[in-house]
């Protein structure tokens, strides 16, 4: 399954990074791009082993606000 978030944090490269990475190790999740421009973070995870509210805490941890998106 494949959702989609949003956020407006994303000042430079190193954030990215940062949130892939945290994504990627979650438990669940098989793949996360994040898009520099638009701050549009796509993460592919199975919703048996992590569900979407997860996925927003992680980035939340990892310092960054994100809001799940309908595109
Ligand atoms: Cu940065």
């Amino acid at each position: 399954m494949k959702t989609i978030l949003r956020s407006s944090e994303l000042s430079c490269p190193s954030c990215i990074a940062k949130i892939e990475k945290s994504l990627k190790s979650l438990d669940g999740v098989t793949n996360a791009r994040v898009h520099f421009t638009t701050g549009r973070i796509e993460v592919e995870y199975n919703p048996d082993r992590v569900s979407t509210d997860v996925l927003v805490k992680t980035i939340r941890d990892a310092g960054y606000n994100a809001t799940v998106t309908a595109f």
